[in-house]
């Protein structure tokens, strides 16, 4: 089963929406493997961010996601990474469809709210990143033959 790690990042938190966010992902039909409220410090930004290193929102970037609390998770679908990127929407919020969580909760690309990996390899890095092995849980639900096909 594929996993992502997805963040509510502190303007989602400050605004109120870790409940919103996660009843999204949670109604689309993916399970939760792991989550905890956390702060980043600015070497983990740096390393979360690494890709942007050269890019002028750099900076930016690095204050802004260690400015306050974030909502660490991990959740997990055959093809979780391309779900919740489809549940999430477009990077910029200006070309976000209705419907996703920045389409319809966020209008600026500094301040969109949520993160999701963006790769399988990705998405293991940045989980290593976030948790510790025992931190995910391997569970079933009893309505799972509900969401997916046996
Ligand atoms: P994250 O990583 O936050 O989920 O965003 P995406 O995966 O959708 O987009 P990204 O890696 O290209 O950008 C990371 C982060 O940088 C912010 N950003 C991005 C910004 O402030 N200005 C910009 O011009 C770009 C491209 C928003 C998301």
């Amino acid at each position: 089963m594929e996993r992502t790690l997805v963040l509510v990042k502190p303007d989602g938190v400050q605004r109120g929406l870790i409940g919103e966010i996660v009843s999204r992902l949670e109604r689309r039909g993916l399970k939760l493997a792991g989550m905890k409220l956390m702060r980043l410090d600015q070497p983990a930004a740096r390393q979360h961010y690494g890709e942007h290193v050269d890019r002028p929102f750099f900076a930016g970037l690095v204050e802004f996601i260690t400015s306050g609390p974030l909502v660490a998770m991990v959740w997990e679908a055959d093809s979780a990474v391309e779900i919740v990127r489809n549940t999430i929407g477009a990077t910029d919020p200006g070309n976000s469809a209705p419907g996703t969580i920045r389409g319809d909760l966020a209008v600026n690309i500094g301040r969109n709210l949520v993160h999701g990996s963006d790769g399988v390899e990705s998405a293991q890095r940045e989980i290593n990143l976030f948790f510790r092995p025992e931190e995910l849980l391997d569970y079933s639900r009893s309505n799972d033959p509900w969401i997916i096909e046996p």
